[in-house]
């Protein structure tokens, strides 16, 4: 029988957990994985467990794994803030759920805990990318400008670490990189004192070079898709990319592709800053595709249909 403290890879699932073991140290078994690795609860078998903590993955993408988690009386402590859906009535589940699009887990932890470990907070808040809601609940601790760049920074980079198709691609498996901040209580220490900031740092800069180098496949007015060779950097630097792209260019779509090593494109799609809609619509028409008005993707989009994508892609943000 043992604990288990389930979290999402990336800096708010490990952040979040860090605030909560510093104010409440257990001794617990850590299932997470790579960013979109959010199905984890299901590999817990319910009589082994005494006690469960889930952070910042999607209740509803776990609710099978949770209803057979409270059926066996496991008393599970939920908190996250992605939408829901219906949250099991059960005197073994406390379910901390915001939803709020200036609230992350990280956030949700803090406020638990009155601010006791709020610097991680609000690392978690900038790896969320979240920075006006990060910079205000930075407040209380008066960090110099500096100080609270090397905070975003952290959050920026703990985020990048998350990304890729499985553990092999990061430079850190989110456990490890936990265990690693486990021992510092100021987030300053640990940029100081370990290794992982340095390691962090030169990968992301790197990683961000690359993906600068590569000149947009296809390009318009309105949009640009960019075409990601099957390798490492570019399953690491898509998201944090993507999301720069955006910031850089606020009128423009834009629509990255990267080849997987079954010949198909994985796309992700971002609609204008200005204008965010229309990324779910577009990814809709071909299959496994899917996601949100502003952010959206095909998770396996056939080699020979990449033009088709192109078309369809210039037709929907063209006006
Ligand atoms: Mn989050």
């Amino acid at each position: 029988m043992t604990a288990f403290d389930v979290f999402n890879g990336d800096a708010d699932g490990i952040c979040a957990l860090h605030q909560l073991r510093l104010a409440e140290p257990r001794d617990a078994q850590l299932i997470t994985g790579v960013k979109r690795d959010i199905a984890l609860l299901q590999q817990i078998i319910p009589t082994q467990a005494t006690t469960v903590t889930v952070l910042d993955i999607s209740m509803e993408k776990n609710v099978d794994a949770l209803q057979s988690l409270l059926a066996a009386d496991v008393p599970v402590f939920y908190a996250d803030h992605h939408v829901p859906g219906d949250i099991p009535q059960h005197s073994a589940l406390t379910a901390h759920i915001d939803t709020d699009a200036n609230i992350c887990t990280g956030l949700i932890v803090n406020r638990i805990l009155n601010n006791q470990h709020l610097r991680w907070a609000v690392t978690a808040a900038f790896g969320d990318n979240l920075h006006s809601a990060a910079k205000e609940a930075a407040a209380p601790l008066n960090l110099s400008e500096i100080e609270l760049m090397k905070l975003e920074e952290l959050g920026t980079l703990m985020n990048y670490n998350g990304y890729g198709s499985s553990l092999d691609d990061l430079f850190f498996a989110p456990d490890v990189l936990y265990r690693k901040v486990q021992p510092y209580e100021n987030p300053f220490d640990f940029i100081t004192n370990d290794d992982a900031f340095k390691i962090l740092q030169q990968g992301y800069t790197s990683d961000m070079q690359r993906a600068e180098s590569i000149d947009a496949h296809w390009q318009s007015e309105s949009c640009a898709l960019f075409v990601f060779p099957d390798d490492p950097f570019a399953r690491r630097v898509s998201g944090v990319y993507s999301n720069q792209l955006a910031r850089e260019n606020p009128d423009r779509a834009h629509a990255l592709a990267s080849l997987l090593a079954d010949g198909n494109y994985l796309i992700s799609v971002r609609a204008p800053l200005n204008n965010k809609t229309g990324a779910d619509e577009l990814c809709r028409q071909f299959p496994t595709g899917g996601g949100r008005k502003a952010a959206a993707g095909i998770n396996a989009l056939p080699a020979d249909q990449l033009g088709a994508f192109r078309e369809a892609f210039s037709r929907q943000f063209s006006s």
